[in-house]
């Protein structure tokens, strides 16, 4: 059969958005795996949230669900309790993971499922217009907040280590060969893995975009102390300080699947879709 990851559905990003680069680098990522014949097409599962981000569900020739806003996460757990043997993706915002969904990112991390979260962090919930998101920069100036951001950003990372993290990882939105990169490993990783897109939004919160000169390769990194401190050098807030690349923290952990008696009954049986 041959492979088709492409939609008819009308693209309505802004021309130049991110989002597509986001969006090549995540089939080039698929069909790899599919050519290698690691997976077929029908193993993959997407979930996606609500925002400019999430339209890549109509964008991508996969099978999912489109979520409630800040859901994406529960969703895709909830698929990996259906059918531990799916390769599962969500795709979500910061506004949508680090204010509806925060407590999902927590304990995600907790169940350690075996999946990916793609993380599109543009600093901004942008198809409402742009309002600040918990990871938008102090000062920031937007309609809802015509005096400015006064509060400290979030830092995502850092919670992610606290929480249990078994995989945190961090690209660039303008980067397509190292988002493939890092979406490859993500996907590899047995457990749960974190990625945060660093992406541009080119019509809101436009102070927070052109973070490039900071940003810097790490090697794959095991060692926790190593990586409480990468998470520490960026903060969302200045432009000034570095802002590591790459895998921030890896170690491997009991899957969900693996823990639940009942799911590695499914795990070691294969069961599937179609064909298996
Ligand atoms: C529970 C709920 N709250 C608010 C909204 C309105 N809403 C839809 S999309 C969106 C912004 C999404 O921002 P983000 O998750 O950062 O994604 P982006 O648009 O930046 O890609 C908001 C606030 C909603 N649909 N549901
Ligand atoms: S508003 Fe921003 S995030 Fe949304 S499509 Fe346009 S450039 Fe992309």
């Amino acid at each position: 059969m041959k492979l088709n990851l492409t939609t008819k559905s009308e693209n309505t990003w802004c021309p130049g958005c991110p989002n597509h680069m986001i969006l090549a680098s995540v089939k080039q990522t698929i069909t790899s795996f599919i050519d290698a014949k690691k997976f077929r097409q029908e193993d993959f599962a997407i979930t996606t949230d609500i925002g400019c981000h999430a339209k890549i569900f109509d964008y991508i020739n996969l099978s999912g669900i489109y979520c409630l806003h800040g859901r994406a996460l529960p969703t895709a757990i909830g698929m990996k309790l259906g059918n531990p043997n799916l390769k599962v993706l969500a795709f979500a915002g910061d506004g949508a993971v680090y204010s509806e969904g925060i407590s999902h990112f927590i304990h995600a991390f907790k169940y350690n499922a075996d999946m990916t979260l793609v993380l599109h962090d543009n600093q901004s919930f942008s198809l409402t217009t742009g309002q600040p998101t918990p990871t938008s920069q102090q000062g920031y100036v937007s309609k809802v907040n015509p005096l400015g951001v006064f509060d400290k950003p979030m830092n995502p990372i850092k919670i992610a280590l606290a929480s249990g993290a078994t995989f945190i990882a961090r690209t660039s939105a303008k980067d397509i060969p190292h988002m493939t990169e890092i979406f490859t490993k993500a996907v590899n990783h047995k457990g749960f893995s974190f990625v945060e897109v660093i992406q541009d939004c080119l019509i809101f919160n436009l102070d927070s975009n052109g973070k490039d000169s900071q940003m810097y390769n790490v090697k794959d990194n095991l060692d926790k102390k190593v990586a409480e401190k990468l998470a520490g050098e960026f903060d969302y807030n200045s432009k000034k300080g570095k802002i590591p690349m790459g895998v921030i923290y890896r170690v491997r952990e009991p899957t969900l699947g693996e823990k639940w008696p009942q799911l590695r009954g499914l795990l070691e049986r294969k069961v599937g879709w179609v064909g298996k």
